[in-house]
Formats: structure tokens, C-alpha cells, sequence
């Protein structure tokens, strides 16, 4: 479709700034909802984590700390896990990096008094932005049903407490361990450890809501379940596409490689349904010429906005037309398009291809992807005219009940012209959580390979269990069974992050036991099972000691780079310990004749890596070289060109049809996304602005495009509630976020999208790709009407969570 120019011209208009005198005539006054004019970067960003810093620390500390961030002798960045460039000599600086950095290192605590004076059930009306707001968490803290509060319990009390539950239980299976992306390899490790000790492979895990497409979808087309390029690739590839990722607000860091890219000429084409302002144009705060003079780079050339789930059709689309070009160029005697020789001695399948892009009709393509085939044929060109050729992508391909497949069409569009394997080419999926990534490689996951098993008994003398654990869906079914009565949160805020509350939280309601290791209060840890407990922990940030001794830990970024993370911070209160100690001491309380030497792991996590090593043959001579100042690169086969598949090949994996969501597409139904705002991190609410879409102090909205709009009646500004479409994903019952503020956005006809969290209660359970298991969180079927709300109601957090939107916005407008 034509975009719409508007969320380009003017500035954030928001308590403060005055609105763009066209646009104040084209549409009524709509509070803190405005166009945002600049570039992604600039000074905005710079303001923007001068107020955070300021608000959660006061000044003073952050200066050094920030400096360390992703420094060889600092701490891994816990923002995300795009990679650090070669040359570390400075501060690489990002808005959103420093954001998170801030929030973990505040000055602000939780401590027993703030319990004391707050039941749960007083808590639990609290914004999940003001839980975690109150800062640190001090101490190991119980919940006593009588007073309806967290108290304070000693360490030795809690693990005991917890150790006899453990114990307790009917069976292995019936406890769950969640882990959040941000656990490093060493806690992570101990973690699947301890698990497979105790007797089950239950690892709902955060992955399985993010990238579990990719973990599917990649190692059936080329064999590795992880990207194949490394930053370095970027500097010579020809052409970047980037699909449904959105990396001003979520990777910033990447922004720089992209402005590099676009410097040297090559075209940056973007997929996605809404206009993105980081994908536009970008003023590099590592540049002071560049600022001072506010000279921002384009990074776009082409920039497609097809309709939420119509990657598959532009996909289709871009290699119907390859094959064309490459009949064209052979008829000419031209040098053919499609790269034949690699696909004769490296693939298998692309005869099935063929036939499934021959039988796809050009005008299906057109409606599912709403791009015309001009526009497709566009991109296209683009593709076949680049040499090498990286391809990007984020959650706007894997939260579909096709994510898996979605991402194997994007093997398929790289393997036709060899774009595996060589200097400058490759997939590049963007990972989430910082260390999600490395979790994955030590061991989390729920269908874990019988190699890796047989190996993990071999070096500890255990027994792993065989049968495959529950995901994080299965996982929230088998409590609702009644099957699952325990689990253990090697942090994050599982309970907020899966769809449907309604069923997610009463299921958690459910347990016998909940321990939550975790560095802040939230939603999850008020979801109160027979015993729960919160156990603090040492953040990144933190310095780790232990006997004595300084310890380091490890994590691995999106590009397979392992590399060191060694808190400086003096820790927020003496009570934390840090995961891997927590981990260890759960296992020895629940297990007292475990066969595994806790206690030395723990005084010097050297030693952990040596046992990672030995279970895992890519990590040879691990303490070493990981001690060099990037560490090191973990073998990526497929990038070697050497297939792990039973074939020894790569696969083509044609899709049928053309439909993401072939249960979901109806007549006058709207495609919800979920998303991530700029004042965000997942379920950690910063603050209530979205500066690059032009939201300053609220999360209430819903972006809409403007005809969608008027086709329903409705205005810029009108209040509107947004309704599921439950029938059509095969689940009942009625799911509505009511009191929403609809704006009109350069967003695709037929696409809507809201923010995460609020927008879950809309996200059925049932509703996930069957073949990873991944909620999907960006194509939910919705009907946009007016609001049967009462104007000025207070929101409803025993559903939607965020901001309460009565309260002043955290940081102003910028
Ligand atoms: N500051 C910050 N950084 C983060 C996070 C954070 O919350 N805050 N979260 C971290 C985590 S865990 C993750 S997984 C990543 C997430 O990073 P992203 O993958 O960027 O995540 P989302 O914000 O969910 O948005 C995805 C993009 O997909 C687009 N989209 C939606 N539907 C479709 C579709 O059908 N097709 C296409 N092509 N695009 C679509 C949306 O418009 C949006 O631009 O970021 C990580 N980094
Ligand atoms: N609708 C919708 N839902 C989604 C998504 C979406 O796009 N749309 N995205 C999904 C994705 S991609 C993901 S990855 C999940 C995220 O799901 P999670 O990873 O479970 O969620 P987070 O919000 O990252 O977790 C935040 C909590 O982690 C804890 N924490 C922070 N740092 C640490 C630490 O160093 N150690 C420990 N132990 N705890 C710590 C704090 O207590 C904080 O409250 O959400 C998913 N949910
Ligand atoms: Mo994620």
C-alpha cells in the first residue's frame, strides 16, 4: 500500500510541544498523541537517558557504569544480544542499553518494610511499571497467607522450605522451570542441571514466546537452529532485507551498522507493516559532527508495508519473480539469477519449490500481502541485483501460527541464490533477551537431543530423563490439568509475558509451590500458590563474589560470540546472592544425595565451564578463550556450508498457500499485532512515551490506518474497545480491551496493532503455531468498534497491566 506520510513531518507533541499547524487542521487534538518529526538517535535519546538515569539514580554513579557496558573488562549489556563491534575501545552509546542499565543499577530498594506496609491484594492494583518502579528487591521474602504478605525469611529457611516442597511433589514432571534470557550460560547451565537431576525436562522458557520459530524452522532448512552471520558480514554484504523487526527500540545498536551499511551504498529494503522511525532515518549520538549538525542518515531505500501476516505472500512474490528473471537472463544468455550450481551440490527440494511458486497465482499474492506486484517485483530486483545479500529478521515473522514456516521461506529466498555460507550473506535472526541465545546452547530446552543426554550422564554419573518436557504453553496447560504443581523462575515475569491472563494467571493460582528468582517485584511473583517465595539476586551490573574471589560469567550473543560479563557494582543489598549460587543451593536442599559438587561450582565458576565443555565439544578450551577481549565464536556449520540435516543438505520447505493464519483471515476482521513501545523492556515498563511513533504518557492506544478508521465510522481520537475474534482460533469466550484510544498511524489497511503487555487478555492460549509452540502474539483476529467504556474509568489491572494512565508521564515528551 501507499503509505501515509504522516508520523514524518512535525515534532512529539506532547504537554509541552505545540502540534505541526497542518496536522492540527487535518485532525482533532488528541492528548500526548502527536507526529515525531526527527530521525531515531539525536539528542531525544540522549535526553531521554539523562531522565531515566537521573530518576533512578540521582547522579553521580552511572557515568562509570555506563562506560563498562560491553566493554571487555565491563558487564555484558542485559539489553539485548546484538553483538559488540571488534573494536571495543569506546563506549558504543544506546538509548535503550543505557535505559536497562539503569533500571537494574537504580538506587531505589524494595525492601521488607515496603512489604510490611503493602498487602498483595494492595499490590496487586499497583501498575506493573510502579512494582517494579520500587527498585531492588532487598531479601529472600515468603508469602504468609494470614497477614496476605511477603515477609522476610532467612536464606537457610527458604531453602529448606522450598527443598521438602520439591520433595513433596507426586513426581519429576510435575515441577516446571522457567528461565528468562537473561540468565548467563553458567546459571543457565547449573539450572538444566539440577533439573535433569531431579528427573524431568520441563523447560518453558522464554524462547518458546520469541524465537522458538527459529529453533524449529532453521535446523530442518539448514541444520543450525541460529544465524549464520557475524557482524564482520555486514561490512560486505550488497543488500540488507529486514523483516518485522523494529530495531530503533529494540537492538539500537544495530541502527549504527545499518547507517554504515546505508553509507557505503547498499540498499536497506524493510518489510513491515508500520512505518518504523529507526528503519527510516537515524542521527548517531556516536557521531558529534554528525549531531551538531543534524545531518541523519536515511537507511530505507525501499519500504514495503504489507499487511500483518503477509510476509509469506511478499516471500512468494519476491521469488516468483526471481524465477522469471532468471528465465529472462537465460534466454538472453546472461548470467542466471538463481544459483544453480549451489543449488545442484548444496539443496534438496527446490523442484518442490518451483512448483509450489508456479501454482501460486499472482493476484492471491497481491491480496493476502495487500502490496501490489510492481512493489514486490521492486524487491525483487533489489535481491537479484545484490551479490550477497543479509537477511534480518524479528518477532513480525515468528509470533504467527505459521512462524516456523514464515521463517523458512526466508531460507528458501537466500538458499536460491546461494546466500548461505559465503563472506557477506546469511539469515540473521535477532535474538531477544541478551543471553537467550547461549540459555538455548547449554541445555534449556524441553526436547533435548539424546546425544546431549547421553553425554550429560557420561560426565556426571546422573540419569536423564527422555521424555520431552513441557513448553511454555504445555507448561500452563499441565497446571491447569493439575498435572504441574511447581515451578522455579530463573527470572523474568512469565505470568505477564504469555497471552490470555485470564486462563495464565488462574492456572499459577493453581501451584503448590512458586519460587521466583528475580531482581524486581512483579505481576508474576503476586500470582500467590499454596508457598511462594521471592528470592533476590545479583543483577549484570553486579559484582559477584564468592569466597572471596570475583567471579565471571558468560554469555552468548545473536552471532554465536561467547564472551565475559563481570559485574562492577557494589551488589543492592547484602542479602543477594547471585543465580548460580541460588540455583546450586535449591538443588543440594531438594536433592541431598545429589551426585554433583554444588558447592564447587560455585566457589569458582571456572569450573563450570570446564563441565560445560565437557558436555559440549564446541566449547573446547572454554576458560581460555573466552579470557580473550571478545571471546570467541561458537562453530556455526551452516555457515560453513556443512548441513546437519539427515540429508546432509540443505532443505527447501515450501509453505502451502499464501495465508500465515489459515484459521484466522474473515471478511471485515482486523489483524492485531502486539508490540514492543520505546519505554519498554518486554514486561518492564520504563516510562509511558513511544517517541518515534509520536506517544508521549500514555500506552492506551491502538494505531489504526486512517481508511480502516473511517470505514468503521470512527475518528483520530475516538475511544474504542477491541474485541477477539475467538470462533475463528477454535477457542470461546469473549476477549476485550475495552477504553482504547484509536490514531491514525502509517500503518497497512487491515492491520492494527497495541502494545504488549495490555494487549494480551486479546491473545487466546490455544492460539500458536503448532509446530514451535509460539503464541500467536502478532496476528490476533480483532474488531475495532466504539468504546462501551466509561469515560475516566480506572484501568483494570487484574488484567491489562502498564501504566496507570491517569498518572503524569515518567519522562516528559522529547
Ligand atoms: N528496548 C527494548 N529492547 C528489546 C526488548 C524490549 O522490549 N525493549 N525486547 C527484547 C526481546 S525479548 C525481543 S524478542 C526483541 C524484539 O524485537 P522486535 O522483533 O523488534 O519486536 P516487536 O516490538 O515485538 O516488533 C516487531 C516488529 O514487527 C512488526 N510486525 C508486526 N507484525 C508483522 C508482520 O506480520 N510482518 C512483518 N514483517 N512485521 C510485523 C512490527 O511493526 C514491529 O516493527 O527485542 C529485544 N530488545
Ligand atoms: N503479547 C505479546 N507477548 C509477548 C511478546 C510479544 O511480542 N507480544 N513477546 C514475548 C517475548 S519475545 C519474550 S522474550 C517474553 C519475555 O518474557 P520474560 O523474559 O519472562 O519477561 P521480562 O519482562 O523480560 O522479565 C522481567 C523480569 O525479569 C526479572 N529480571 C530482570 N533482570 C534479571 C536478572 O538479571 N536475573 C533474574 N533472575 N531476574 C531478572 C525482573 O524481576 C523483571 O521483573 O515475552 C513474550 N510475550
Ligand atoms: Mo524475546
Amino acid at each position: 500500500m501507499a503509505t501515509d506520510p504522516r508520523g514524518n513531518q512535525g515534532e512529539v507533541q506532547g504537554k509541552d510541544h505545540g502540534e505541526n499547524k497542518a496536522d492540527q487542521e487535518a485532525r482533532r487534538d488528541v492528548p500526548g498523541v502527536g507526529p515525531y518529526g526527527g530521525p531515531a538517535g539525536g539528542w531525544g535519546a540522549l535526553q531521554a537517558v539523562a531522565r531515566t538515569v537521573r530518576r533512578q539514580m540521582g547522579a553521580g554513579r552511572e557515568a562509570i557504569m555506563l562506560l563498562r557496558v560491553n566493554q571487555p573488562d565491563g558487564f555484558d549489556c542485559p539489553g539485548c544480544a546484538w553483538p559488540d563491534p571488534r573494536a571495543a575501545s569506546s563506549f558504543e552509546f544506546c538509548e535503550n542499553g543505557a535505559k536497562a542499565v539503569a533500571w537494574e543499577a537504580t538506587t531505589k530498594r524494595t525492601t521488607p518494610e515496603f512489604f510490611a506496609r503493602h498487602p498483595v491484594s494492595e499490590l496487586w492494583r499497583m501498575s506493573d511499571f510502579e512494582l517494579e518502579d520500587e527498585g531492588r528487591l532487598t531479601h529472600p521474602m515468603a508469602y504468609d497467607g494470614a497477614s496476605d504478605r511477603y515477609v522476610p525469611i532467612s536464606w537457610d529457611e527458604a531453602l529448606s522450605r522450598i527443598g521438602e516442597a520439591m520433595r513433596a511433589l507426586p513426581n519429576a514432571d510435575a515441577a516446571e522451570f522457567y528461565t528468562s534470557g537473561r540468565a548467563s550460560n553458567e546459571a543457565a547451565f547449573l539450572f538444566q542441571l539440577f533439573a535433569r537431576e531431579f528427573g524431568t525436562n520441563n523447560f518453558p522458557d522464554c524462547s518458546n514466546m520469541c524465537h522458538e520459530a527459529t529453533s524449529v524452522g532453521l535446523p530442518e532448512s539448514l541444520g543450525v537452529g541460529k544465524g549464520t552471520v557475524t557482524l564482520e558480514d555486514f561490512e560486505h554484504c550488497d543488500a540488507i532485507f529486514s523483516f518485522g523487526h523494529n530495531p530503533g527500540t529494540n537492538h539500537p545498536r544495530m541502527l549504527s551498522t545499518l547507517r554504515a551499511a546505508a553509507r557505503r551504498g547498499a540498499p536497506i529494503v524493510v518489510i513491515n507493516p508500520l512505518r518504523e522511525r529507526g528503519l527510516e532515518r537515524f542521527l548517531s549520538p556516536q557521531h558529534p559532527v554528525e549531531m551538531a549538525l543534524g545531518r541523519a542518515t536515511e537507511i530505507a531505500t525501499l519500504y514495503l508495508q504489507p499487511k500483518i501476516g503477509g510476509d509469506v505472500a511478499v516471500l512468494k512474490g519476491m521469488m516468483k519473480t526471481l524465477l522469471a528473471l532468471d528465465k529472462a537472463a537465460r534466454t538472453r544468455g546472461d548470467e542466471p539469477v538463481i544459483d544453480h550450481r549451489f543449488i545442484a551440490d548444496h539443496t534438496r527440494g527446490y523442484e518442490a519449490l518451483v512448483a509450489n511458486l508456479e501454482e501460486t497465482r499472482w493476484q492471491d499474492i497481491e491480496a493476502v500481502s495487500g502490496l501490489s506486484r510492481a512493489e514486490i517485483e521492486e524487491a525483487a530486483g533489489i535481491y537479484a541485483r545484490a551479490k550477497r545479500t543479509i537477511l534480518c529478521y524479528g518477532m513480525g515473522i515468528t509470533q504467527h501460527r505459521q512462524g516456523t514456516a514464515n521463517v523458512q521461506q526466508l531460507c528458501n529466498l537466500l538458499l536460491m541464490r546461494g546466500n548461505i555460507g559465503r563472506k557477506g550473506a546469511g539469515i540473521c535472526p535477532l535474538r531477544g533477551h541478551s543471553n537467550v541465545q547461549g540459555d538455548r546452547t547449554v541445555g534449556i530446552t524441553e526436547v533435548p537431543t539424546a546425544d546431549f543426554l547421553d553425554r550429560l550422564d557420561q560426565v556426571f554419573g546422573i540419569r536423564s530423563p527422555r521424555k520431552p518436557g513441557h513448553n511454555a504453553v504445555e507448561t500452563v496447560k499441565a497446571i491447569q490439568r493439575g498435572e504441574s504443581r511447581a515451578m522455579i523462575s530463573l527470572g523474568g515475569n512469565f505470568a505477564v509475558a504469555m497471552p490470555d491472563p485470564d486462563e495464565t494467571y488462574a492456572a499459577m493460582r493453581q501451584l503448590d509451590l512458586a519460587v521466583h528468582v528475580a531482581t524486581k517485584l512483579n505481576r508474576s511473583h503476586l500470582l500467590i500458590a499454596r508457598q511462594s517465595f521471592i528470592l533476590p539476586c545479583l543483577g549484570r551490573t553486579e559484582l559477584d563474589e564468592q569466597q572471596g574471589r570475583p567471579q565471571s560469567v558468560t554469555v552468548e550473543d545473536s552471532m554465536s560470540m561467547v564472551h565475559v560479563s563481570r559485574g562492577t557494582l557494589p551488589p543492592a543489598s547484602p542479602q543477594l546472592r547471585s543465580e548460580p549460587w541460588i540455583v546450586a543451593a535449591i538443588a543440594k536442599a531438594t536433592l541431598p544425595d545429589s551426585r554433583i559438587d554444588w558447592d564447587g561450582f560455585v566457589a569458582d565458576y571456572a569450573k563450570i565451564r570446564d563441565a560445560i565443555e565437557a558436555v559440549f565439544a564446541d566449547f573446547h578450551d572454554y576458560n581460555a578463550r573466552v579470557a580473550r577481549p571478545l571471546g570467541f565464536r561458537l562453530r556455526n556449520t551452516a555457515s560453513e556450508r556443512i548441513w546437519r540435516t539427515p540429508s546432509g543438505r540443505a532443505h527447501f520447505i515450501p509453505m502451502a498457500g499464501l495465508n500465515e493464519d489459515p484459521m484466522t483471515n474473515r471478511g471485515d476482521a482486523l489483524m492485531l499485532a502486539t508490540i514492543r513501545s520505546h519505554d519498554q523492556y518486554n514486561t518492564t515498563i520504563y516510562g509511558s512515551n513511544d517517541r518515534y511513533r509520536g506517544i508521549a504518557g500514555r500506552r492506551d492506544v491502538v494505531f489504526m490506518n486512517e481508511r480502516d478508521l473511517a470505514e468503521r465510522g470512527l475518528r483520530h481520537g475516538d475511544l474504542v474497545d477491541i474485541e477477539a475474534i475467538s470462533d475463528t482460533v477454535g477457542v470461546p469466550g469473549t476477549r476485550v480491551l475495552r477504553g482504547m484510544t484509536a490514531v491514525a498511524f502509517a500503518i497497512s489497511r487491515g492491520s492494527v496493532a497495541a502494545y504488549y503487555p495490555e494487549a494480551n487478555c486479546l491473545v487466546a492460549l490455544a492460539h500458536f503455531d503448532p509446530r514451535s509452540g509460539t503464541p500467536s502474539y502478532k496476528s490476533v483476529p480483532v474488531h475495532v468498534r466504539p468504546s462501551k467504556a466509561t469515560p475516566g474509568a480506572a484501568p483494570d489491572h487484574s488484567r491489562a497491566s502498564g501504566m496507570r494512565h491517569d498518572q503524569p508521564a515518567t519522562v516528559p515528551a522529547s
